[in-house]
Order: structure tokens, then C-alpha cells, then sequence
């Protein structure tokens, strides 16, 4: 089967110069149907379910994907979070359906990525997320932070790449993501927690850069928005009528750390799991939840299926892990809401 088209020399070079790149022609317009087909049965299933309960009387069936939960955490936002909880699963991401799995290793996202990273031997990194921005929904908004802040301090140094793929289109009203622009070059910045929503924040004084040029990175349905884990970024509020509905998905090559082939028992005596301290950390950029091999030149015959990527997600999902992403950080601004799991 004849290879889908890299990224061009110019992409690849705004990608390593800028930090990011979006490219707004990565799937065909189908492709994303499956999944968005699946989340939108999953909002059915969880309402009817609620409905079954007593909890509530307005199904709003007659509402697409892009406004049916809106309009029921519009009702009762008790009910809006039991769906989304429903949705994100048990680690705020744990969606492992067979049309996420598809989107994750979908071969013309993946040949983009190799290109980024100049590595045949791929690993979908741990952390995946699936966010239903509802309009004026205050948990939406992300604050200024580098995915690096929710790594092990043990990759700081490593390319671990994040597809941000919007499954409507992504623009301002909705609350597209903002990105620094050239800020991926020092480091990773001082966190705290206690940002927006629980979620880690990089202070303005502690920016690389200066907010204000900031970049909107909006981006059509079937685009990619692709950052560096160095690449200071944000997310402002949702004031349109519709859901601004998106995956971020990561990955790196097979030599930066990872817990492929680890089960999360062995993990014990790879000595993360027992150790209360992040800097010990050298097993997994983000060792809570499984790694999985998605590309391989080398030996194909390794690359997960959909049956072992569940085998491997779960039996992460039901092991309580020792690492916090916030433990390396100081304690900012007291948190509005209690924090979600990882990122
Ligand atoms: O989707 C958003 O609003 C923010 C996403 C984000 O911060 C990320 O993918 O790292």
C-alpha cells in the first residue's frame, strides 16, 4: 500500500521554528464521522440512562452532536458533568473506543508525525484527552501552560508531539487554543497549580514570551494542530451556541522513555511506581497511563491492535499510580474546582 504524503519541508520547518504548525487537511471529512458517531451514541446512551434514573425529563433527542449536550447541562449542569464524566471515563480521557483507536492510528496523521519527529518506531504516548468545550462552560478554558509541565521532569528534554484535532471547526467564538509562537526554545517554564479548573498555569511574569502575541489556532474539521511539548499554549471561553468538540492526542519516538511492554505491577520494579518523588521518574514521560507502540518499521508485528491497546489502557485505568504531574510544581492561586486527573 503506497505510504500517505509526510508534511512538506516548509511545515516541518514551522513546526521546528515556530514550535507549531497546523496543517487544516489531515482527514478527509468522513474520517472523523466514526468517532464523532460514537460520542454522540455515548450522549444518548448516558441521557436515556439518566432519563431511566428519574434525573430528568428533557431528552433534547432532537439535537445534533454539536448541541445536544449543551442544552442538557443548560438544564441541569449535575446532568452535563454525569454525561462528560461518562464520556472522558475514569482518568479524564479513557475513551477506548475502536473509532478513537481509529483516529489515533489513523496512517495519514501518523505519517505527518513521523515526518516531525525523523522516527519510524512511533509510541502513542499515555496521555490522550477528549474535551467537550460547552459554550460558557468555565472548566473549558485551559490556562497558559507547556505540556511538559504534566511530563516527568525525566523528559523536559525530549519531542513529545500534541495533535490537537478539532471535531467541529475551531475558531475564536468557540474557543480555539492560543499558542506563544518561537517560545519553545527555553525550557520548561515555572508551573503552579491552582490554575483555571485545577489545571497547572504558567503565570504571566513566567512566560517566555509576552501573551500578547499570542496566535489563534483555529483550525478547520479535519485539520491538525500540531505543538511541541515545549510550546506555551491556552484556551479561551467557548461564546458561540455549539460545542467546540476536540481530541489532543501525543506522541514520540520509541527511544524517549516509555512503559511499553511494562504492565503496570512491573512497573514496581522499574521503581517509579513506589517512589513519591517525580525526579525519580525515568520509566515514562507520563507513567499513570499506558504508552502503546502505533508505528514500527523495525517489527511491524508489535504494533498494538485495538484488543491490546484496551488491555493495556485498563489495566493502567485500574491501578492508582504514585506520580503527580502536580507534585513538581508550587502552589499557586487556590484552585476554583477540584483538579482533574492529569492534564
Ligand atoms: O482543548 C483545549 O482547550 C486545550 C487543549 C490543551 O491545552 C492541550 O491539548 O494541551
Amino acid at each position: 500500500m503506497k505510504s500517505p504524503p509526510p508534511l512538506t519541508l516548509e511545515q516541518v520547518q514551522h513546526f521546528h521554528d515556530e514550535g507549531y504548525v497546523i496543517v487544516p487537511d489531515v482527514f478527509a471529512p468522513a474520517d472523523l464521522e466514526p468517532l464523532r458517531r460514537e460520542l454522540h451514541a455515548a450522549v444518548d446512551e448516558k441521557v436515556r440512562a439518566l432519563h431511566a434514573e428519574g434525573r430528568l425529563t428533557q431528552l433534547h433527542a432532537n439535537l445534533d452532536f454539536d448541541h445536544r449536550l449543551a442544552a442538557l447541562h443548560r438544564d441541569s449542569p449535575v446532568n452535563g458533568e454525569a454525561v462528560m464524566k461518562h464520556l472522558e471515563g475514569l482518568r479524564g480521557g479513557g475513551c477506548h473506543a475502536p473509532e478513537m483507536f481509529g483516529v489515533i492510528t489513523h496512517r495519514q496523521l501518523l505519517a505527518k508525525v513521523a515526518s516531525l519527529l525523523g522516527a519510524e518506531e512511533i509510541v502513542g504516548s499515555s496521555v490522550y484527552r477528549l474535551r467537550p468545550k460547552l459554550p460558557n462552560l468555565g472548566r473549558g478554558i485551559v490556562p497558559w501552560h507547556q505540556d511538559s509541565g504534566y511530563f516527568a521532569a525525566a523528559c523536559d528534554h525530549q519531542l513529545i508531539i500534541t495533535c490537537w484535532i478539532p471535531l467541529v471547526d475551531a475558531n475564536v467564538a468557540n474557543g480555539c487554543m492560543q499558542i506563544l509562537p518561537r517560545a519553545h526554545r527555553t525550557g520548561v517554564a515555572p508551573h503552579h497549580t491552582g490554575g483555571n479548573a485545577g489545571f497547572l498555569v504558567i503565570k504571566d511574569d513566567d512566560l517566555p514570551d509576552d501573551p500578547r502575541r499570542a496566535v489563534t489556532a483555529a483550525c478547520p474539521r479535519g485539520g491538525v494542530v500540531f505543538m511541541t511539548n515545549l510550546t506555551p499554549h491556552c484556551s479561551t471561553p467557548n461564546t458561540a451556541d455549539h460545542i467546540r468538540w476536540s481530541i489532543d492526542l501525543r506522541y514520540q519516538s520509541a527511544e524517549v522513555p516509555n512503559n511499553v511492554g511494562l504492565w503496570p505491577g512491573e512497573t514496581d520494579a522499574a521503581g517509579f511506581a513506589s517512589s513519591e518523588f517525580y525526579e525519580k521518574v525515568t520509566v515514562a514521560c507520563y507513567p499513570p497511563e499506558a504508552d502503546f507502540l502505533v508505528h514500527s518499521r523495525k517489527e511491524p508485528a508489535a504494533v498494538t491492535d485495538h484488543a491490546g491497546y484496551v488491555r493495556r489502557r485498563e489495566a493502567y485505568d485500574r491501578t492508582r499510580s504514585k506520580f503527580s504531574a502536580y507534585a513538581r510544581w508550587p502552589q499557586g492561586l487556590p484552585s476554583t474546582e477540584p483538579a482533574r486527573s492529569g492534564h
